[in-house]
């Protein structure tokens, strides 16, 4: 990671931490830290925040949409280990919000973090026009026409094989969305040209798949590391995953085609 890029994450966490600290339940407010510190990549608000610094837009007025896109995630990911879907007892390392608070205070702390998200980019400083059109795209993304969607497709595909297709609409879905989020919500605080928007927007697509491309080509490589045990019960679980339908190399080379779309996208 660069020093540009630490700082932008040491404002963004300092941002977060803020608005955590504002939650008048200690209880609610502990739940809600715990996940948001358990040591995320924060992928998604570096992206929004990367693209807003390369078009000289200001950082510190798109921390609020930073911050919104990250607790967004993080909901996610804690509503996706509890018991009724992927039932996950660790992520990151460290025991999942059900393990450590119960399952109704897990569910509740990502309630709470996915309706402070809009809350926190609606009140924030962010010129009015803009504000309702990152709201618009966030909740294009995580609803039912974006990573909810994905996640039932995903659910359902447990009892099907999907073809390429169907699992690529899965995962635009169902990670893909959220990045491409990213990328459009940060194109929009540096207001691009609509050119560029196109641009970043299919740069933005190309990673999202690239990147669950990667995660499922590792979830692989990882096992073989460990002697033939699996890594994680998703690997002895999964049916539909990128390996499955092509095999190690053709999802490989799946791989370096969304990376060579990315790189496209960048030059232009
Ligand atoms: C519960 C509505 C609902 C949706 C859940 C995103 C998601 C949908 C589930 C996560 C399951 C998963 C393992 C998806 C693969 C993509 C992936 C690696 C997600 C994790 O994102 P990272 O790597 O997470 O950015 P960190 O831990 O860095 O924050």
């Amino acid at each position: 990671m660069t020093k540009a890029e630490s700082a932008l994450l040491q404002a963004l966490d300092a941002f977060m931490a803020q608005k955590l600290g504002q939650i008048d339940n200690s209880h609610l407010q502990a739940a809600m830290a715990y996940s948001i510190n358990a040591g995320g990549k924060r992928v998604r608000p570096l992206l929004l925040l990367t693209v807003v610094s390369l078009f000289n837009g200001s950082v510190t007025t798109a921390l609020p949409a930073a911050a919104g896109l990250e607790f967004v995630h993080t909901y996610s990911l804690i509503h996706d280990d509890l018991p009724a879907m992927d039932n996950d007892d660790l992520r990151r390392g460290q025991p999942t919000s059900h393990k450590q608070f119960g399952e109704a205070q897990a569910i509740l702390a990502g309630d709470a973090l996915l309706t402070d998200a809009f809350g926190i980019i609606a009140t924030s400083d962010i010129a009015a026009d803009l504000r309702i059109r990152l709201v618009a795209l966030l909740a294009q993304a995580a609803g039912s026409h974006g990573m909810v969607s994905g996640q039932v497709r995903d659910l359902d595909g447990e009892h099907v094989v999907l073809d390429l297709a169907g699992l690529k609409r899965l995962h635009q879905q169902k990670t893909g969305a959220l990045l491409l989020a990213a990328i459009q919500m940060g194109a929009t605080l540096a207001q691009v040209s609509a050119a560029d928007f196109e641009a970043l927007s299919a740069f933005g697509q190309a990673f999202g798949l690239g990147f669950q491309i990667h995660d499922d080509i590792l979830d692989v490589t990882a096992s073989t590391a460990m002697l033939g045990k699996t890594a994680n019960k998703d690997v002895a679980e999964a049916k539909n995953t990128f390996v499955s339908l092509l095999g190690l190399e053709g999802a490989q080379a799946a791989l370096a085609e969304q990376v060579r779309l990315a790189q496209t996208a960048l030059a232009r």
